[in-house]
This record gives structure tokens, sequence and C-alpha cells, in this order.
């Protein structure tokens, strides 16, 4: 991300505030925000399709998304969740090397995300093995979830 010192000041104490950053030594920190791509959203624009190939991971930095998901025997996806300033999601396809398993759709106008690639979400997350290991539960968290609703 090209900006000015100011700007990466601001992303940088904002990624500070993430619960999942929040260990991260500042060197790591700076690197992410060297690193990030900002991507802007209006409301009913999807962020992430279901079943496509991902290779991002995303922070929301202003807005809300709602995340929603084909379960059997409905015809609509169903809605699972909202999500707002300061959560991540896309991990699961960069964890589970699988494909996107849920839509993430914005809901507000200029809904603004900080996108991670594939290579620096590695970086961030592969050299913290706590980080590694919380988010590897995590994701086989949202499986069983996927799995349950499934079944009802
Ligand atoms: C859920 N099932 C599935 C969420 C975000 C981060 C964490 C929950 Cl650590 P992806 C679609 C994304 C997926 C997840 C997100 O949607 N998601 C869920 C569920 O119940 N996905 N399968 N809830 S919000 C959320 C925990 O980030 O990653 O790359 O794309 O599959």
């Amino acid at each position: 991300m090209k900006s000015t010192q100011a700007t990466q000041e601001e992303y940088f104490s904002f990624l500070r505030s993430v619960s999942l950053l929040r260990d991260l030594p500042g060197e790591k920190l700076s690197k992410i925000v060297d690193c990030l791509e900002i991507d802007y959203f209006d409301k009913g624009e999807y962020i992430i399709r279901e079943g496509e190939e991902g290779n991002t991971f995303f922070i929301i930095a202003r807005g809300e998304v709602c995340v929603t998901q084909t379960t059997e025997g409905c015809t609509e996806p169903r809605e699972i969740k909202t999500l707002g300033v300061g959560d991540y999601f896309g991990e699961k396809a960069l964890i589970s090397e699988d494909v996107r398993s849920a839509n993430i759709i914005s809901t507000e106008n200029d809904t603004q995300c900080l996108v991670v690639d594939r290579d620096n979400f590695n970086q961030m997350v592969g050299t913290y093995e706590e980080l590694q290991a919380y988010l590897k539960e995590y994701v086989e968290e949202l499986s069983r979830c996927d799995e349950r609703r499934n079944a009802l």
C-alpha cells in the first residue's frame, strides 16, 4: 500500500485494535500495513461468493457485512451472521485450501476492507503458532457449524 505516513500510522493503530492481531510484534504489524490493499464496497455488493476460489483475507475497517450460506433444502442462501468494524473473514479458504464456503455481502455503502493476500497472510499467521492454532481451531468450528446447519 502506498500512502502517507499519517495513513500508515492510522492503519497501524487500527490493526493493533483488531483482537486477532493484538499480540503481534509492531515490526510484523508494520509489514502488514505495507502490503495491505484497501477495497471499497457498496450496499448489496458481494465481497466473497460461495464456491469461488479465493486468495485473500479481509479485515473490516468501516461499515458492515452479512454472511449468507446455501443450506440443504433451502433455495435461497440463509443469513448466518453480520460482521462489523474490527471483524475479519476469508481465512477459511486460505487455511482449509478450499473454495469460499459462504457469501460475504456489504450491507452498507462505502464499506471499507483491508485486504491481505495469501502470501502475506501466510507470513502473518505462519510465523505465529498461537495465531495459527487459534485460526485452525476456529475454522474447524465453522465447519461443524456448517454441518449442523445442514442437518437441521
Ligand atoms: C460460518 N461458516 C463458514 C463466518 C469470520 C471469521 C472467523 C467467523 Cl475466524 P471463506 C467465506 C467466509 C469464511 C469465514 C466466514 O465466511 N464465515 C463462515 C461462517 O458459520 N464461513 N463456512 N461464519 S464469519 C467468521 C469466524 O471467514 O471464510 O474463505 O469465505 O470460506
